[in-house]
């Protein structure tokens, strides 16, 4: 019989994902979760004829050129592949693979339950209720804004961003978006192109950043950016935090320029600017866009299509990045 594929898998993952990986791999598993050093990724690769990774593992042009001559490819568990350096792999004739569409609803639902606590006031009212201040009903305690009627601007329109628009259309919230480039009509479900940035920021009621991170985007919404967007506008990013410039975030959140922010992803995971920490009007999470049992279960499969594609059926895999 044929020896199974040997996978080094350095997180630890969902059981129905280990499950599959034992049965079709020679799974080096990492039941601790500790994350792994550059060291350790390359050490721990020996004879491995591919690597199942995550955003927390950087793959960077080092790693790649010490990688053992094994590795014909690295599948990472996540859309987001800034934490791979592709054209080192693409040098080196190592494959990497990423997991789109399968955490559009759920990533786009947290984008959305950040808009509403952000518009709804949800961490202070949570905060007076559990600390025991919540002394009676008055008619302007805690008041919020409506959504409808408002404008939703998207930034980056691809697959995260279409279904944040289409769960912001039930709310009745007037869509505009900006993308590299305009989407077909049938799929722009008649929001509004803006060419740039700085003109979407201008109409902006509410903000979603759903852009990939690239070393264009990086730090775009600074404190130039930002004092375009109406006065009381919503931030929200679901995307990655280093397209933010934190401190003009923080600046505004202060200031009252911005009504409030709802952030899912930080510079620097898992060390925020613990400034956030103290302000009220910024609705926080722990980068759980895409934690849902059946979601994370999908990301795990996607990527093990991609390792089986190329280790166990010699075929293209389905979502190479180059
Ligand atoms: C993951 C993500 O939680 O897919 C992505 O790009 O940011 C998240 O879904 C994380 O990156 C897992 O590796």
């Amino acid at each position: 019989m044929m020896r199974k594929p040997t996978i080094l898998v350095t997180r630890r993952m969902p059981p129905a994902v280990e499950a599959r990986l034992k049965r079709d791999y020679d799974a080096r598993l990492n039941p601790d979760d500790r994350i792994y050093s550059s060291e350790e990724l390359i050490a721990k690769a020996a004879g491995a004829d591919g690597m199942l990774i995550c955003s927390s593992d950087k793959i960077t042009p080092e790693v790649v050129a010490h990688l053992p001559e094994s590795v014909k490819i690295i599948a990472t568990f996540s859309v987001g592949y800034e934490h791979i350096d592709v054209m080192a792999c693409e040098a080196r004739g190592v494959i990497a693979t990423n997991t789109p569409g399968v955490l559009t609803d759920a990533t786009a639902d947290i984008a959305f339950l950040l808009i509403l606590a952000a518009a709804r006031r949800a961490y202070e009212a949570q905060t007076m209720l559990r600390q025991g201040q919540w002394t009676g009903w008055h008619t302007t305690m805690l008041l919020g804004i409506d959504l409808a009627g408002k404008r939703l601007g998207i930034f980056g329109m691809g697959r995260i961003g279409q279904a944040v628009a289409r769960r912001a259309l039930g709310f009745g919230m007037e869509i505009h978006y900006h993308n590299r480039s305009r989407l077909p009509q049938e799929l722009e479900a008649g929001a509004t192109y803006h060419p740039t940035l700085e003109s979407l920021l201008q109409v902006s009621d509410v903000l979603s950043i759903n852009a990939p991170s690239t070393p264009e985007t990086r730090n775009i919404l600074n404190a130039e950016r930002i004092a375009l967007l109406p006065d009381g506008a919503i931030v929200v990013n679901t995307a990655r935090g280093d397209m933010v410039d934190d401190a003009a975030l923080i600046g505004a959140l202060r200031s009252g320029k911005l009504r409030a922010a709802g952030l899912d992803v930080f510079a620097g995971e898992p060390n925020l600017n613990k400034e956030y920490l103290s302000l009220p009007n910024a609705y926080l999470l722990p980068h759980i866009g895409s934690a849902t049992i059946e979601t994370r279960d999908r990301m795990g499969f996607t990527a093990l299509d991609n390792l089986d594609a190329v280790l166990l059926h010699g075929r293209p895999a389905p979502n190479r990045l180059w």
